[in-house]
């Protein structure tokens, strides 16, 4: 079933629009994460923060090949996906920040960003738990007949939890419409993938469960959007599941607290020469889908965004002490919550 990996092949094979879309929301994605690391390092921003950068392709292609009814949920690396969604980036950085008007009123911070209205299910911070959620998200749109599906992403360090493989295997026995993205960024806090296990070649875990599995350059934002519309296109068919791994890598380290220790600058340097951001805005330029002055309007106006997005947390009030009691549990007169 498996085949051994899927790239774009023809490099304006996509409109202008999806490539102003993709140069766009990944600068975005960037700057807004560049801005949230200077913001931690003078403690406005506190608690975790995992930040994105380098990985932008994998959220920002698959948003490309989906629909807006289809539902998304991820791990705590999860400001981009939003950010992509079109969630204001104000309330991010206001929930980064801890205030009351941020996605999460100020209460889940940076692992626990949510938006309901663009189908954005979070936000997760226990390793692999979001993947058996994923299943149930996709099991509820097929059980209501819907033609939408969940995509469900998660590390190259959560694949070795077992309520993954539980997902998997009944993923696959009800033929349920969610597409499984491992996103392989080479670690798991510090510990390579090649230290976890004897599987390295990630996409080969799904083969056990017979399911449609393929490994995807995820540092090509065509190649993701490729991969994840012919998954889309299996799910909607009533096909069930696909495991897609995005071969990825994050600049950044772990969390806002990591060393660094155990991989070298070079291998960095590497990945950045295959930067998603620079291989769009080349092929935008190279095939003159836009001039350079069109995108010095994109960085501006993105630049923008971002200051606005500050100002509008830092402007923004904290929440008030009684809220935390608010939002807990769905039963608004559940007996057991303290005033
Ligand atoms: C169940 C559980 N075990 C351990 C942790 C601590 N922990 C947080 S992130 C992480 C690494 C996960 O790596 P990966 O799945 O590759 O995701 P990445 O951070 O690379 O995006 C671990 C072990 C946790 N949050 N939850
Ligand atoms: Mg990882």
């Amino acid at each position: 079933m498996a085949k051994k990996s899927t790239t774009a092949k023809s490099k304006t094979k996509y409109s202008k629009e999806t490539y102003a879309y993709w140069y766009e929301s990944m600068l975005l994605m960037r700057r807004f994460e560049e801005k949230a690391g200077q913001l931690y390092g003078q403690q406005k921003i506190r608690g975790f923060c995992h930040l994105y950068i380098g990985q932008e392709a994998c959220a920002s292609g698959a948003i490309t090949a989906l629909t807006p009814d289809d539902k998304w949920i991820t791990a705590y690396r999860d400001h981009a996906h939003p950010l992509g969604l079109g969630t204001d980036p104000g309330a991010v950085m206001a929930e980064l920040y801890g205030k009351a008007t941020g996605t999460t009123k100020g209460k889940g911070g940076s692992m626990h960003i949510f938006d309901k209205e663009k189908n954005f299910m979070g936000g997760h911070g226990i390793v692999g738990a979001q993947v058996p959620m994923g299943l149930g998200i996709g099991f509820a749109e097929k059980y209501q007949g819907t033609k939408n599906l969940c995509i469900c992403y998660m590390g190259d360090g959560a694949v070795r939890q077992g309520a993954v493989h539980e997902a998997f295997n009944l993923a696959m026995l009800y033929k349920v419409p969610v597409i499984f993205v491992i996103e392989n960024n080479g670690y798991a806090m510090g510990t390579s993938v090649k230290r976890s296990s004897n599987v390295e070649e990630l996409y080969t875990i799904g083969e056990a469960y017979d399911m449609p599995s393929f490994a995807v350059d995820g540092m090509n934002v065509e190649a993701v959007h490729e991969a994840v519309a012919e998954a889309a296109e299996r799910a909607r068919a009533g096909e069930g599941p696909t495991l897609l791994e995005f071969r990825t890598y994050r600049y950044k380290g772990h969390s806002m607290s990591d060393p660094q220790k155990y991989r070298t600058r070079e291998e960095v340097e590497e990945y950045k020469q295959r930067d998603p951001i620079e291989q769009v805005k080349a092929t935008i330029l190279e095939n003159g889908l836009m001039t350079e002055e069109e995108i010095k309007e994109i960085d501006k106006r993105v630049k923008k965004q971002v200051e606005d997005a500050v100002k509008f947390a830092e402007e923004s009030p904290w929440p008030d002490g009684q809220d935390a009691f608010k939002d807990v549990y769905q039963q608004e007169d559940y007996p057991f919550v303290m005033e």
